[in-house]
């Protein structure tokens, strides 16, 4: 396995010394924001991890390896160039053999972790069953992967851009479980309501790590969504984000966008058409999510779970 992976110096440190780590993924920031928010925020966002006592890991396909963790110059790289792969499970083994740079998505995120014996990932929001799968079919990668890989997933919840309630159908199908940090309700990433609920409410990282503990325990694979709304003040109105999340749609039909383009497509859209105010709302979960994340990873590396 140590042909595929190079860790950075940190991320060594930390396995060896069996400090927490947190995963965090790239596609957010070379498909999800702009230049130069984008490398600020993961900049940021590791310091986050640090700061709370964790060890973050952004992870990326790099000269055909999996780099767990990376130094500021592949940040920028990333951040930087236009042609990067997006890469999910089915992109990894041509990322790899090609040498192309890559960011992953959060289902690569999770198998990338699970091979760095790292089980807890911060990210914004998950992929998911997008409006319109019953013709399209297109449910995001993210959902099988939560079934099958062993990673815990802290976000926001999901965007609207997709269907929630199919989202959340097709993750109870799979049997992965979905728990609301602090709250009852599944998040709705620009907002803190989605009108679902999610299947437990959690009010502690502790309380968080002895329920994946037991998960894992009894030989349950897969991950765990941890959605953890955005933070009162920085939410978007429901009904505003509703209004521009519809044209987005409208304008990806129109053009006929799909594959893995539509994801970045609609998430540009919406940034241009709250004129940035959205982005704003990302940055923020993000953060907020970071701050969660490294507190879950402490717990759970405890050992008193
Ligand atoms: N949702 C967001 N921001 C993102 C993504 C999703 O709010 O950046 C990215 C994540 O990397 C996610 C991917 O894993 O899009 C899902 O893409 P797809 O729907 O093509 O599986
Ligand atoms: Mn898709």
């Amino acid at each position: 396995m140590n042909k595929w992976i190079q860790f950075s110096a940190e991320v060594a440190e930390a396995a060896a010394q069996q400090r927490p780590i947190v995963a965090l993924e790239s596609t957010i920031i070379s498909h999800g924001m702009p230049y130069p928010v984008n490398v600020e925020t993961a900049l940021e966002v590791e310091q986050i991890i640090r700061d709370e006592g964790a060890v973050p890991a952004t992870i990326a396909i790099l000269d055909g390896k999996i780099h767990v963790g990376l130094a500021e110059e592949e940040l920028q790289l990333l951040a930087r160039t236009d042609d990067v792969l997006k890469v999910s499970r089915r992109d990894l083994p041509y990322a790899l053999a090609t040498g192309k740079p890559g960011a992953t998505t959060v289902a690569a995120t999770m198998i990338c972790a699970n091979l760095a014996g790292i089980s807890v990932f911060v990210t914004g929001g998950i992929g998911g069953v997008h409006r319109g799968a019953e013709h399209t079919m297109d449910i995001s990668a993210d959902l099988l992967e939560l079934s099958k890989t062993d990673v815990a997933v802290v976000c926001a919840g999901a965007k609207s851009i997709l269907d929630i309630g199919f989202t959340l159908e097709y993750l109870e199908t799979h049997g992965v479980p979905v728990i609301g940090y602090q709250t009852n309700e599944f998040p709705a990433f620009y907002s803190r309501h989605s009108g679902f609920e999610a299947n437990y409410k959690l009010d502690t990282p502790e309380q968080v790590a002895v329920f994946l503990q037991t998960k894992w325990n009894l030989g349950l694979k897969g991950g765990a969504v941890i959605g953890n709304p955005v933070p009162e003040k920085d939410e978007l109105p429901r009904q505003q984000i509703d209004t521009v999340i519809n044209q987005a749609l409208e304008a990806a039909e129109k053009q006929g966008v799909h594959g893995k383009a539509v994801t970045p497509f609609l998430l540009d859209r919406v940034k241009e058409l709250t004129l940035g105010e959205s982005l704003t709302t990302n940055i923020a979960l993000v953060r907020s999510n970071a701050h969660v994340g490294a507190q879950i990873a402490m717990a759970l590396n405890s050992g008193t779970v």
